[in-house]
């Protein structure tokens, strides 16, 4: 059966020393202010690894290294399917170059943060991440 190939987003778990990277969200309206864990659309004919590595670039300014797939995928409004990868930095230090602010958090912060409903999938699998490294 033919029909619209599903598009990816791909966000990254990335860590630093027992922390996770959250950006908030600037758009649309309904997601401002939400923290999320930064990427975008995979564009045709790149690979998720790939398209992770630039939006990572674009959106935070840094060089990262892309690791191995979290558990489950979100299925998002539009046809929009969204997958999470650890990632771990190469170089720079993270800006919001599109976001309106970055943290840095730890376990115990992770869960009073104000996230977007897709990415609560991965709370248990990045509390696990944080408490194990
Ligand atoms: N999410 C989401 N969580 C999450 C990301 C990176 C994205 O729920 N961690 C959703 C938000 C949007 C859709 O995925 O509904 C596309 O993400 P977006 O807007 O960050 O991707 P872009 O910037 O590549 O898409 P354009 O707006 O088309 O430029």
């Amino acid at each position: 059966m033919s029909g619209t190939p599903t598009a990816v987003v791909v966000a990254a778990a990335l860590t630093h020393e027992g922390t996770l990277l959250l950006a908030q969200r600037t758009r649309p309206p309904e997601l401002a202010g939400l923290w999320e864990l930064p990427g975008g659309k995979v564009e045709p004919g790149e690979s998720e690894d790939s398209a992770l590595a630039r939006e990572l670039r674009e959106e935070l300014g840094v060089e990262c290294s892309i690791g191995a797939a979290l558990s489950g995928d979100v299925d998002l409004a539009g046809g929009l399917v969204l997958r999470a990868y650890r990632a771990t930095l190469v170089s720079g230090t993270p800006a919001a170059l599109e976001h309106s602010a970055l943290r840095w958090v730890d376990a115990a912060m992770l869960p009073t943060m104000d996230l977007v409903d897709a990415d609560r999938l991965w709370l248990p699998e990045l509390l696990d991440i944080l408490l194990t490294s």
